[in-house]
């Protein structure tokens, strides 16, 4: 399929760069994705077929993030949380990970997208394993966007893991608890390999964080709306990085 909204990476010259937000642009862009159950049911529908409907806009996101120029965007997908939801709703969303790469990973490889993951890999069913690993593996030397889902992710559990990882080395006599700082903790994170996010987009009207990368968020700026996630558009991401970009220019002081 041709799509010249979808690449700018490919691109070999500067001039055909497509950032039509200039460059003061958010380097990592985190979503809650909220409000997908909310949507299927005001139209009279099961949650699933909101969670479905989710998932094309995560495709949506992703080719708007790249086209502007995001470095990396971390989306919530499931959190720890969520096994808490009827089984079979569980059993429907673990299942979209193989759906959605099904039908997106070669377009993700042309377009040079890295995919990651972010959470526990433990309790996830071997189907959602294996199609994660098959995607983090063929993408792994991609420059381009960095698609990180956070899938069965916790962030109060991962700090007391970093802590547990840091207290055993430190008992062993391998670390000196002097040499604790931010930057030790930040490192025993799942999110090691990624910058803090800038800027923290939450859909569907909720003004909370609900455990989502509570130390990795401190200076991030947040950006709330009252669209569910299924209704989500480019518009609308456009929208909060210009907010976004507002906020930048005023801190700058300028
Ligand atoms: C449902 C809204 C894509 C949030 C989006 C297992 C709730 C749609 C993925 C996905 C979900 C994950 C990993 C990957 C590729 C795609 C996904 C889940 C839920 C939870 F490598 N959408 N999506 N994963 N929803």
């Amino acid at each position: 399929m041709i799509d010249r909204l979808w690449s700018r990476r490919g691109k070999t010259s500067p001039q055909e760069a497509d950032l039509p937000l200039g460059d003061n642009v958010p380097q990592h862009v985190a979503i809650i994705m909220d409000g997908n159950g909310r949507w299927a049911q005001n139209r009279g529908l099961p949650r699933i077929a909101g969670h479905h409907s989710g998932m094309k806009a995560v495709k949506r996101v992703t080719k708007a993030a790249d086209r502007i120029g995001v470095k990396y965007l971390t989306l919530y997908a499931f959190s720890t949380e969520n096994w808490k939801r009827p089984k079979p709703e569980v059993d429907f969303l673990m299942r979209l990970p193989q759906e959605f790469l099904a039908l997106e990973l070669d377009e993700l490889i042309e377009n040079n997208v890295q995919v990651r993951m972010m959470g526990y890999r433990e309790n996830l069913p071997s189907y959602t394993i294996d199609a994660l690993e098959e995607a983090i593996h063929k993408t792994k030397n991609n420059t381009g966007l960095v698609l990180n889902f956070a899938l069965n992710y916790g962030s109060r559990a991962e700090m007391a893991d970093a802590v547990r990882s840091i207290a055993k080395e430190a008992a062993d006599g391998r670390l000196n608890p002097d040499d604790i700082d931010e930057q030790l903790f930040s490192s025993r994170l799942l999110s090691s390999e990624l910058p803090d996010p800038d800027l923290l987009i939450r859909t569907s009207g909720e003004l909370r964080l609900s455990n989502f990368m509570l130390w990795q968020l401190a200076y991030s700026e947040l950006w709330f709306t009252d669209v569910y996630w299924p209704a989500f558009t480019e518009e609308l991401f456009q929208e909060a990085i210009m907010e976004y970009q507002r906020r930048a220019r005023r801190f700058g002081g300028v």
